[in-house]
C-alpha cells in the first residue's frame, strides 16, 4: 500500500525529504563549526579580523555608533531570550522512531498506524507544569508527555500528560487554574510548588478538581524519571475508519523500565544537588545506548459502549478503568538520539492537540476543544509570528503545499504569483480543492441546540473515581497521598481554606480526610459543610468497581534493573574479592555501579590491589543512588562507621526505600539501623525488613546474593520498610 502525498498549491519547501536541505546544512555548519573555516564572519558572511576589540574613536577614546559589527553582535545577543511558555516551560526531549505491531486499519485510516514496516520519526518532550525554565526538575507536579510524530502524512501530536485525567472539565477554567498554582502575583513566591494559599483556594472551591488532585498528591507526581513514567492522551479522541465509523479512544503510553517514583524528601533534596536530575538522566541513559522506550496503547470503544459504562468520555476528569476497557498494545517508541542544540530543538518545538492526521479526529471534550485555539495562538508571542511550522524541529518531512503567504521570518520561498484557489493560472487549468475524498476529513457528527453556557448532569459527579484511585492504592501509596496533602496544607496561611478541603475529602474518603487533618490543627472534616457548597451535588455514580489495581504504581510492572545506580561504599582495606562476582552479575543484569570512598584517587583493597574511586563523600549523596552496597573487609568497615557522610548515606538510603546489601564486615555500618549479622544462627543471606540484605558470602551458594539484590533493586523502593519515620537522616 502506498501512502498518500499531498500535491495541491505552491510548496514552500519543494522536494523536502526526510533530514536537513542543503540549506540547513550549511547553517548548521556555519552556526558552530568552526573546524572548517577557522574564520568568524557577520551574519552576512563576511569575514572578521578582529573579535575582541570594538571600533573606538583612538585607542583610549569612546566606541564609535558606526561599529556595525559590534551593534551587530549586542543586537543579537539582547534579543537572545525568547518568552518561556506559559506553562510547561521547564521540559528535555529527544528524538526517537515509533513502530507499529499490526495494522491497525480496522479502527483508522492514519497511515503511520497502518504499515509495521514504516519507522516513523519522533520528537518526544518532558516537562513540568508549574515551574520557570530553570526550576528543578523533581517538585511535585505533573509531567508533560508530549509527542511529534513526523509521519508521511503530515505531522501528528499527541500532547498528553503523565496522569490520565486533569483538574478542570471546561477549557475556560485553564487561566485560572494557572494563575491559583503560578507563584502569587505580589511577591512571586513560590516557585514550582502547589503548596501554597492561591492553588488550595481555587482547587478546594471546584470539586472537579478532587480526582487530579488524588493523583497530584501521589507518587505519580515524583518520577524517578522521565523514562519511568506513563503518558496519557488525557481526553477522548475518535478514530476513523476506511468506512467512516468512529471509535472513541484514550491513548496510553507505558515504559518499559516500569513506572516508579522517588521519595518526597529526596525530591527536595535532589532539586538542591541537581536541579537538572531528569534532564540528564534522560540524556545520560540515550549517550550511553540504554535507549528509553514505550509501548503506545489503546482503549477503543464505540458510542454505545462509552454510555453502558455510565462514564461521559468528554469529561476530562473521569478515566476509563483498564479493567473495563483493556488497553491494547499497537507498537512501541524509542527514543534514540539527543537533541543537537536545547534552543533549536526542546525550546522551539511547538505542540498543538489539533495536529491531526486523516483518520483520527478530536472529540467534543469542552477542555479539548479550548486546547485547539490555544496552542497556535501561544505561538505566535512565544516563537514570533506565524511562520514557527518552518523552524526545523517543527517542519514536516513530507511536503508542506499551500497558499499562506508571507509574515515574519518567512522561510520558505514560494514560487511563481499564484496563492490563492480556485485558480487557472498556476497550472494552465482549473485547480480546486474542494470536497476531494483524499485528505483530512472531520468526521460528520449532530450538534445540539440550543447554544448555552452550562455543564452536561453526566459531568457531575466529581468524587467516585477519587474514591476509586484512593481505594486503588497499595498501603504505602495511600500513606504517601495522606503526607503529601498534610505537607501542602500546613503550608497554607488561611486555616478556612484547610477546613474547606478536608471537608471535601471527606467525599472521597472520611478515614484519608481524619488523617490528612490530624496534625494541621484544624476541626474534624465535615463532609456535611462541603456538600453546602456549589458543586457538591448528588449524582448516581457510574462505574461500579471497588477497586482498579492499574491505577496503583506497586507491582503493576515486571521487575527491571537496567540503568539502575549503585552506590559502592569502600574505604582502604576494602574486600573486594568478595563481591567482584556480585558486581559482575550486577553489571550483567543492567546495574551501574559507582565507587564512593572518603577520598577521591584510589583506595588499597585486602589483597593488596588498588581500586579507582569515582566519587568521595563529600559529593556523592545518596539521593543520587538506586541501591547500595557496603562490600566488607575490617579496616574499611571500621573506616565508613567512624565517618558521618557514610552513616548518612546508608541512613537516608533506608529512609527512602532503597534496596542496601551488606556484606560480611560491611553490615557494620548499618549498626546505627540496629541490624548486625547473626553469630547465634549463622545465615547465608538475612533480609530483616524489605530491601536490606544482610549477606555471609563464606555461606552463600554460588549467585545467591547477587540474585536476591537483584530481585530487591528491580522492586526499586521498599516502602514497607520498619521504622522508616525515626530515622533521622
Ligand atoms: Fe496544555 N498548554 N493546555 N495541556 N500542554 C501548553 O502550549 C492549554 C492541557 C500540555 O512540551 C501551552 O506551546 C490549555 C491538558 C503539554 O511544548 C499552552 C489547556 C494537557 C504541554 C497550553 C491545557 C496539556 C502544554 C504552553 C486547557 C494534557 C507542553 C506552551 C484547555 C492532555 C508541550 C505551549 C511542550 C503546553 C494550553 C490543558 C498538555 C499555553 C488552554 C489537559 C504536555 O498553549
Amino acid at each position: 500500500m502506498s501512502l498518500p502525498r499531498r500535491t495541491a498549491g505552491a510548496s514552500t519547501r519543494p522536494g523536502a525529504k526526510a533530514g536537513p536541505s542543503p540549506q540547513d546544512k550549511k547553517l548548521q555548519l556555519d552556526a558552530f563549526a568552526l573546524d572548517s573555516a577557522q574564520q568568524l564572519s557577520t551574519n552576512q558572511g563576511v569575514l572578521l579580523s578582529d573579535n575582541h576589540h570594538s571600533l573606538k574613536a583612538g585607542l583610549r577614546g569612546p566606541t564609535l555608533l558606526e561599529d556595525f559589527i559590534l551593534r551587530e553582535k549586542i543586537t543579537h545577543f539582547d534579543h537572545e531570550r525568547i518568552p518561556e511558555r506559559a506553562v510547561h516551560a521547564r521540559g528535555a526531549a529527544a528524538h526517537g522512531v515509533f513502530k507499529l505491531y499490526k495494522p491497525l486499519s480496522e479502527y483508522t485510516t492514519a497511515g503511520f498506524l497502518q504499515l509495521p514496516e514504516v519507522s516513523t520519526p519522533v520528537f518526544v518532550r518532558f516537562s513540568t507544569v508549574v515551574g520557570s525554565r530553570g526550576s528543578p526538575d523533581t517538585v511535585r507536579d505533573v509531567r508533560g508527555f508530549a509527542v511529534k510524530f513526523y509521519t508521511q502524512e503530515g505531522n501528528y501530536d499527541l500532547v498528553g500528560n503523565n496522569m490520565p485525567v486533569f483538574f478542570i472539565q471546561d477549557a475556560i477554567k485553564f487561566p485560572d487554574l494557572v494563575h491559583a498554582i503560578k507563584p502569587e502575583p505580589h511577591h512571586e513566591m513560590p516557585q514550582a510548588s502547589s503548596a501554597h494559599d492561591t492553588f488550595w483556594d481555587f482547587v478546594s472551591l471546584m470539586p472537579e478538581s478532587t480526582h487530579m488532585l488524588m493523583w497530584l498528591m501521589s507518587d505519580r507526581a515524583l518520577p524517578r524519571s522521565y523514562r519511568m513514567m506513563e503518558g496519557f492522551g488525557v481526553h477522548s479522541f475518535q478514530l476513523i475508519n476506511g468506512r467512516g465509523q468512529s471509535h472513541f479512544v484514550k491513548f496510553h503510553w507505558k515504559p518499559k523500565l516500569g513506572v516508579h517514583a522517588m521519595a518526597w524528601d529526596e525530591a527536595q533534596k535532589i532539586a538542591g544537588r541537581d536541579a537538572d536530575f531528569h534532564r540528564r538522566d534522560l540524556w545520560e541513559a540515550i549517550e550511553t545506548g540504554q535507549f528509553p522506550e514505550w509501548e503506545l496503547g489503546i482503549q477503543v470503544l464505540d458510542a454505545a459502549r462509552a454510555g453502558a459504562l455510565g462514564l461521559d468520555l468528554l469529561d476530562a476528569t473521569k478515566l476509563i478503568p483498564e479493567e473495563l476497557v483493556p488497553v491494547i498494545p499497537v507498537g512501541r517508541m524509542t527514543l534514540n538520539r539527543n537533541p543537537e542544540n536545547y534552543f533549536a530543538e526542546t525550546e522551539q518545538v511547538a505542540f498543538h492537540p489539533g495536529h491531526l492526521v486523516p483518520g483520527i479526529d478530536f472529540s467534543n471534550d469542552p477542555l479539548l476543544q479550548g486546547r485547539l485555539f490555544s496552542y497556535t495562538d501561544t505561538q505566535l508571542s512565544r516563537l514570533g509570528g506565524p511562520n514557527f511550522h518552518e523552524i526545523p524541529i517543527n517542519r514536516s518531512l513530507c511536503p508542506v503545499h499551500n497558499f499562506q503567504r508571507d509574515g515574519a521570518h518567512r522561510q520558505g520561498i514560494g514560487r511563481g504569483r499564484v496563492a490563492y484557489e480556485p485558480n487557472t493560472l498556476a497550472q494552465g487549468a482549473e485547480f480546486r480543492v474542494d470536497g476531494s475524498a483524499q485528505g483530512f476529513q472531520s468526521q460528520p457528527q449532530g450538534i445540539e441546540t440550543p447554544k448555552l453556557r452550562a455543564a452536561s448532569q453526566s459531568f457531575n459527579d466529581h468524587f467516585s473515581q477519587a474514591t476509586l484511585f484512593w481505594n486503588s492504592q497499595s498501603p504505602a501509596e495511600k500513606e504517601h497521598i495522606v503526607a503529601a496533602f498534610r505537607f501542602e496544607l500546613s503550608q497554607l496561611e488561611s486555616t478556612e481554606i484547610r477546613q474547606r478541603m478536608v471537608d471535601n475529602l471527606a467525599h472521597v474518603d472520611l478515614h484519608l480526610a481524619t488523617r490528612v487533618a490530624s496534625p494541621l490543627g484544624i476541626g474534624a472534616p465535615d463532609a456535611v459543610a462541603a456538600a453546602g457548597r456549589l458543586g457538591f451535588k448528588n449524582y448516581p455514580r457510574g462505574d461500579t468497581l471497588a477497586e482498579s489495581p492499574a491505577l496503583r504504581m506497586v507491582g503493576n510492572y515486571p521487575p527491571d534493573v537496567h540503568t539502575r545506580r549503585l552506590a559502592v561504599l569502600v574505604a582502604d582495606g576494602v574486600d573486594m574479592a568478595a563481591v567482584r562476582r556480585l558486581l559482575q552479575e550486577l553489571g550483567e543484569a543492567g546495574v551501574q555501579h559507582r565507587i564512593i570512598a572518603p577520598h577521591l584517587g584510589y583506595v588499597g583493597t585486602a589483597t593488596g590491589r588498588t581500586l579507582a574511586v569515582n566519587q568521595s563523600f563529600s559529593s556523592a549523596t545518596s539521593v543520587m543512588f538506586d541501591a547500595v552496597l557496603v562490600p566488607g573487609g575490617a579496616p574499611s568497615a571500621q573506616t565508613l562507621a567512624q565517618l558521618g557522610g557514610a552513616i548518612h548515606f546508608v541512613l537516608e538510603a533506608y529512609k527512602h526505600g532503597k534496596p542496601i546489601c551488606a556484606v560480611n564486615e560491611g553490615v557494620g555500618l548499618l549498626a546505627t539501623l540496629g541490624f548486625s549479622l547473626s553469630t547465634t544462627q549463622p545465615v547465608a543471606l538475612s533480609v530483616p525488613t524489605p530491601g536490606v540484605l544482610l549477606a555471609d558470602s563464606h555461606r552463600a551458594q554460588e549467585g545467591e546474593i547477587s540474585q536476591a539484590f537483584i530481585h530487591a533493586i528491580g522492586l526499586h523502593r521498599h516502602w514497607d520498610r520498619l521504622n522508616v519515620d525515626a530515622v533521622p537522616a
